[in-house]
């Protein structure tokens, strides 16, 4: 297989410790987008995303929620599964890192290193920062990058990797290939970094004794290999990669240099230094070559500016914008709406403008047009080319220019500017139909202007579904449905349209018979306020301080009484009640609209929810030992509407959610029915 046809594209590998949110979605949904036109374009692709599921970070999260490291990471990546299939995300490999091929890969790189005596142990004394899961140094904190409260002091003995031999060889390679990292101006951090810093080691290892859940190294069983050393390694062994050559390479490809060096490998910007520096001195180390491109996006942030994310809990659910958008909307508004390298905001306001002008009124109303005009005067099928009307001679030279921006944007990962192109061609065939005026063709009857006029309506319908097939899949096959195509017939139009010919605008066979179906984007009507603010990140406020328990127990003590406490709820469960008692409770169904951490409370969650009423409840619950704030919006639940309000710990409850679990929340309980509805 000759190397120049394959394309290999990865995204980081994501922790399991929440669920994903857009910023997940975003990286995935660009990797997804530039795999699928590689695809077409006849490419031999291969796409790599997946999760990174040892750690700290991972670990805390399954004591947390009381289950086994294992268990914790086999019911997450179901989660994230189910979100990349509902964002219509085609990877090749789901990379887990508990995966056996993986660890096999890990264990046969250490053991290389460690034969070739890169590899050292040491002791170590200084802060640790969990959350980030990396050693912090006094400098990091005098700059500001970590506050001292955020770190634990520890004191160590680890094996550390002679990274800072690599920092010269490193700097040349940046140097000397203005492509390798992008955008520039992470290039220019990066190299920023290196020309004023001394590269140290990096510590490779966690002692077993104070964290476990991880790839034992093969030549020291007392300790585990470091989060980031065992996941970034994920981008080799998706290629069969493994340092003793014993791997085996994914089906269709015959040897793991058939894949590697990768052609883009896509991060967020929060991950450069561990990218651009750890993991190009791995490979150096490894002497394999570096990767072709390393990309570093920026940050969806909220209107308040922070980056949206598990942190801070400021994140929207890419579930409900998928429910209430449809995939295509979601992948077309993070494609289009900012660079890719930029930052940007999202609101809800800035996703129904770019939904409604875009596809509903620029590409919808052409497709509506074009396709119920010729049905209704022109018999429904696809007209010859007969008399001129206007510019359709500009219309070819201006979609000559469009396919090459498209194509040369799309393989530089400029991805707005691929669409905004192609759009300055769906404007002008709007702007087209207006010149042309078929319906005075039709009522003078000039049916030789009419026909050409829709026919090259019809074309420029042809051209967008053919290019927007890796944006908008779904939409794009329904349009070419509608124009009597199919997605093979459009592939060999796409492989045309690429080899930079000139565009004729003439693709479509005469004669073919046309489909007027619904509109492919009806315009989005104002969501219900409630609603809408899931879709603005809350604003990111301190957590107030812990208030002081009244009494001081001690460990023991506290033991026995919340034995004693579970003891009570259990015998009060047993009691029979009649039915009469039961008839008095009023259940309803409901829908999480809302969810926010209780100011005074860290056992509890205030949340807000539909039960049909004109306003939604406020009720305080308390499940947040098992549900964080963005894990619970949307979901379906069963109120106790008639209990009397309370006031838990400063914050009026007007109801109760029902839960499972005598005292620890083990689920929600919940109902498939509208808000309202009676349960009984
Ligand atoms: O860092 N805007 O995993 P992670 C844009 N496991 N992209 C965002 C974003 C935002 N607000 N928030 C997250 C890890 N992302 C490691 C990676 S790789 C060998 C190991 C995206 O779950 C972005 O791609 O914290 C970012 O780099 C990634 O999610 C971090 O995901």
């Amino acid at each position: 297989m000759s190397p120049e046809s394959t394309f290999y594209v990865t995204t980081p590998i994501y922790y399991v410790n929440g669920r994903p949110h857009i910023g997940h979605a975003y990286t995935t949904i660009a990797a997804d987008m530039a795999a699928r036109w590689h695809r077409l374009k006849g490419d031999n692709v291969f796409f790599l995303t997946g999760t990174d599921e040892h750690g700290q970070k991972v670990l805390e999260k399954a004591v947390e929620r009381g289950m086994s490291p294992q268990e914790h990471v086999d019911d997450m990546v179901q989660h994230w599964k189910a979100s990349f299939g509902k964002l219509e995300i085609q990877y090749d490999r789901f990379m887990r890192t508990t995966d056996a091929d993986h660890i096999a890969n890990v264990t046969s790189v250490l053991t290389h290193l460690h034969e070739k005596g890169l590899f050292y142990k040491a002791e170590y004394t200084g802060w640790y920062h969990v959350g980030d899961e990396i050693f912090v140094t006094e400098k990091d904190i005098e700059e500001g990058k970590y506050d001292r409260s955020e770190l634990s002091e520890i004191s160590e003995s680890n094996w550390w990797f002679k990274m800072s031999a690599y920092q010269q060889q490193l700097l040349d390679k940046i140097n000397s290939e203005p492509d390798f990292i992008q955008p520039e101006g992470r290039r220019n951090e990066v190299l920023g970094f290196l020309n004023t810093k001394t590269l140290t080691d990096l510590c490779i290892s966690r002692p077993k004794s104070r964290m476990s859940w991880g790839i034992e190294l093969p030549f020291d069983d007392e300790f585990v290999t470091y989060v980031w050393f065992d996941a970034l390694l994920n981008y080799l062994t998706g290629t069969g990669y493994t340092a003793d050559g014993t791997g085996t390479p994914p089906s269709g490809f015959d040897s793991w240099t058939d894949l590697w060096p990768a052609n883009f490998q896509i991060i967020g910007k929060d991950i450069l230094t561990t990218h651009a520096i750890y993991w190009m001195t791995m490979l150096m180390a490894l002497e394999v070559p570096l990767p072709k491109t390393l990309f570093a996006h920026g940050w969806w942030v909220s209107s308040d500016g922070q980056k949206m994310g598990k942190r801070h809990g400021n994140t929207i659910d890419i579930d409900l914008l998928v429910q209430e958008f449809g995939v295509d909307a979601v992948r077309y508004f993070f494609l289009r709406e900012i660079r890719f390298g930029n930052d940007g905001a999202f609101s809800y306001d800035g996703f129904m403008a770019r939904y409604n002008a875009d596809l509903a009124n620029d590409l919808g109303n052409l497709a509506h047009r074009a396709i119920s005009m010729t049905t209704n005067w022109l018999g429904g099928v696809v007209p010859e080319y007969e008399a001129a009307v206007a510019n359709e001679d500009e219309l070819k030279v201006l979609a000559t220019q469009v396919v090459k921006t498209y194509n040369e944007s799309i393989d530089a990962m400029r991805f707005d500017t691929a669409l905004e192109a192609l759009w300055e061609l769906v404007k002008a065939g709007n702007k087209y139909i207006d010149t042309s005026e078929p319906w005075k063709l039709n009522r003078e009857g000039d049916l030789a202007k009419l026909r050409t006029a829709k026919r090259v309506v019809l074309e420029i319908c042809y051209l967008a579904a053919t290019l927007l097939m890796p944006v908008i899949p779904n939409k794009s096959r329904e349009l070419l449905t509608n124009l009597g195509r199919n997605e093979f017939a459009a592939k060999d139009y796409l492989k045309l349209l690429v080899s930079g010919a000139p565009v004729g605008l003439d693709a479509l066979p005469a004669g073919i018979p046309l489909t007027y179906g619904d509109p492919l984007f009806p315009r989005h009507k104002e969501l219900p306020q409630a609603i809408q603010k899931l879709f603005e990140a809350p604003k990111v406020e301190e957590k107030a301080a812990e208030p002081e328990p009244e009494v001081k127990l001690s460990k023991r003590q506290r033991k026995e009484a919340e034995r004693a406490e579970r003891k009570a709820k259990e015998l009060a469960y047993q009691q029979p009640i009649d039915v009469d008692h039961f008839k008095h409770v009023q259940l309803r169904a409901g829908i999480i609209l809302s969810a926010e951490a209780h100011p005074n409370a860290d056992k509890l969650l205030v949340v807000q929810v539909d039960i049909g009423e004109d306003e939604p409840r406020q009720i305080v619950a308390g499940i947040a030992t098992k549900f964080s704030p963005d894990e619970v919006v949307g979901k379906k639940v069963v109120v106790v509407s008639n209990l009397q309000p309370a006031n838990l710990r400063g914050v009026e409850s007007q109801g109760m959610i029902l839960a499972a679990g005598a005292t620890d929340v083990v689920d929600l309980v919940s109902v498939d029915a509208e808000p309202g509805e009676v349960v009984r």
